[in-house]
């Protein structure tokens, strides 16, 4: 590495060293000039790469889906004001989400805070309450002691970011003129200091806490488990390399069905999935099925499961003994049902309790489930498989054939991850599933997608509603600076097609102008604007044509499926209607 030209520049340049120690590979940025020590130094580093956007609030996301997909702490960076503020909503998400987000500050030096100085704003705790760690850094001393200082901290910073649980922090710097590196003074500091450890390593290393449960834990779980015939494994939205084989490994030891939405990661690759329920949105829709399948015990991983029906038939049976497994933060129990939160890795509860415990004989219990599931699935797939015109729960259904093995499918909030979940069905393909469930905004859908497609490594398929899309439009920008391969699938309803399924609807006063919200844009040539390619499809075939062609293709490719509100929720009720024929017909 170059010599630093003054002391701003040495201690910009040990705090972005000692990120990328600490695992940061990537640093996301806007232009500005408060940060363009960071940016510059970040930028000399020959370990991390730049990705520069224009928009603080997209480039945010962006960051949170470079960080969601690569498992790595991800910086982003931004010039003081407003600039910084800009990063909130992606916070919130990587906070909500458990996303190693680093939000790196500049800052106007403190003595000119509060006293008119222009583009200065309250950075201080800016993100409190949304970040597990914050640190105002002093202005650059780069002594020995502000050396051992600023790398210090950046470690301490990158331990909580990493977790477990993972999350967002924030460093905001304060810096003084000249932000440029012109020569200066650079006092003498020792080696390790200045140049940080050899090897590589951090200058302050730290362990990951342990994350498998105590014997006696586990000897209690299966107690639990080993007595109880009626059990069910409910899984959330979670990215765990292994959960999947770990969780059917367990299933198929104890006998209980594994109900898995797609954000799980257990519906879809090569892992045992035999007692995988895919259907459970339909089923347990059905009267009196979430009765007759009352468990005793309910095993959990994940976040708070995405389907409002799901979450209603784990409230439904209270009485149940509901044992929570996560890895720290919030508890997942909104309905306030958990019995027991066990505070461990996923995996390691998995495999120990499989280790255990004693296969059981299928019985009344599991026959049941298995039954009630071969007739959900079925009438869905007839159901399906007969619907001529655009239908967005079909659009799923027909992506589990069109996905490449390996992808990714990112789902944006609102009605894309519901009906991912409600009709995405079980196949041996590796697609890992991702959307941001955190805070479920429908804002920085794109630009988070077109984080997951910079670091993917592999297809990336985005299913996004109409006015998520609006709310991003400027995210488009990245795929086009960098090159990125994206297959957008916009289902447009033109407006919030959500509504169309709670109760304002049919209340109807205001309903268009207040919910509906139709806009009536083309959104094509916002989509050529950003030198994408543009689709509208309305069969099937042309569909999956043009997905196959987006995915061939590369660059940004947007497949626009136009759909009705209306009809969109009344082809629902019709498919829910469909399942509960055949499974009541039993
Ligand atoms: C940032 C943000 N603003 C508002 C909302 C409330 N909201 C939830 S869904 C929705 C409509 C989304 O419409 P669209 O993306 O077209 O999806 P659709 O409902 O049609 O499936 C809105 C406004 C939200 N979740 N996040
Ligand atoms: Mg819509």
């Amino acid at each position: 590495m170059r010599e630093p030209e003054n002391a701003t520049y040495s201690f910009c340049g040990a705090l972005v060293d000692e990120l990328w120690r600490g695992g940061v590979r990537d640093v996301c940025l806007c232009p500005g000039s408060r940060s363009a020590p960071l940016a510059l130094s970040a930028w000399r580093h020959p370990g991390l790469r730049t990705w520069t956007l224009l928009d603080e609030r997209g480039m945010g996301f962006f960051a949170l889906g470079l960080a969601r997909v690569s498992r790595r702490p991800v910086a982003a960076l931004t010039t003081s004001g407003t600039a910084a503020a800009n990063l909130l909503p992606a916070v919130v998400e990587a906070c909500f989400a458990g996303v190693p987000l680093l939000a790196l500050t500049a800052d106007r030096p403190h003595e000119v805070r509060g006293f008119g100085a222009l583009q200065t704003i309250e950075q201080v705790r800016l993100f409190e309450g949304h970040v597990k760690f914050s640190a105002d850094l002093p202005l650059p001393e780069a002594d020995d002691r502000g050396l051992r200082f600023v790398r210090s901290l950046a470690s301490r910073a990158l331990q909580e970011a990493c977790g477990p649980p993972p999350g967002p922090v924030h460093l905001n710097v304060p810096l003084r003129e000249p932000l440029v590196p012109v020569p200066g003074p650079v006092p003498p500091a020792s080696s390790d200091a200045a140049r940080g450890r050899p090897g590589n390593a951090p200058y302050t290393a730290w362990c990951v806490r342990a994350g498998a449960p105590s014997e006696q834990e586990v000897a209690e779980l299966a107690r639990w488990l080993e007595r109880r015939e009626r059990g069910v494994i409910v899984c959330g939205p979670l990215d765990r390399p292994g959960f999947p084989e770990a969780v059917a490994e367990l299933a198929g030891v104890v006998g209980y069905p594994v109900l898995a939405e797609p954000l799980s990661q257990v519906r879809a690759g090569p892992h045992d999935r035999s007692q995988v329920v895919d259907c459970g949105e339909a089923l347990l829709r059905v009267p009196g099925v979430a009765e007759t399948l009352a468990p005793e015990v309910v095993l959990r991983f994940g976040a708070t499961p995405t389907s409002r029906t799901v979450q209603a038939y784990l409230s439904a049976h209270p009485g149940a003994y509901h044992v929570v497994v996560h890895e720290g933060g919030p508890w997942p129990d909104p309905d306030h049902v958990a019995g027991w939160v066990v505070h461990a890795d996923p995996v390691h509860v998995c495999r120990a309790l499989a280790q255990r415990l004693e296969p059981r004989a299928r019985g009344e219990w599991w026959r049941t489930w298995s039954r009630l599931r071969e007739a959900a699935r079925e009438a869905l797939r007839r159901f399906l498989q007969a619907v001529p015109e655009p239908f967005e729960g079909r659009v799923f259904w027909e992506l589990a054939d069109l996905l490449p093995d390996p992808s990714v499918v990112f789902v944006g909030n609102s009605m894309p991850v519901r009906d991912l979940d409600a009709f995405f069905p079980c196949t041996g393909k590796r697609a890992r599933m991702l959307a941001n469930r955190g805070a479920s905004g429908i804002d920085g859908v794109v630009s988070t997608a077109l984080g997951v497609a910079a670091a993917a490594g592999q297809p990336v398929v985005l299913v996004v509603g109409d006015v998520s899309f609006y709310h991003d439009l400027n995210g488009l920008l990245a795929a086009r600076r960098f090159g990125l391969d994206l297959v957008v699938v916009l289902l447009h309803n033109d407006g919030g097609g959500v509504f169309s399924f709670l109760p304002q609807a049919e209340h109807g006063e205001g309903f268009e102008e207040l919910f509906g919200t139709p806009h009536g844009l083309d959104f094509r040539p916002a989509v050529e604007m950003f030198g994408g390619r543009y689709r509208r499809v309305s069969a099937w075939e042309d569909f999956r044509e043009a997905v196959r062609d987006g995915l061939r293709s590369g660059g940004l490719q947007v497949v626009e499926v136009r759909t009705d509100r209306r009809r969109n929720a009344e082809l629902h009720r019709l498919a829910w209607a469909a399942v509960a024929q055949a499974v009541q017909g039993m």
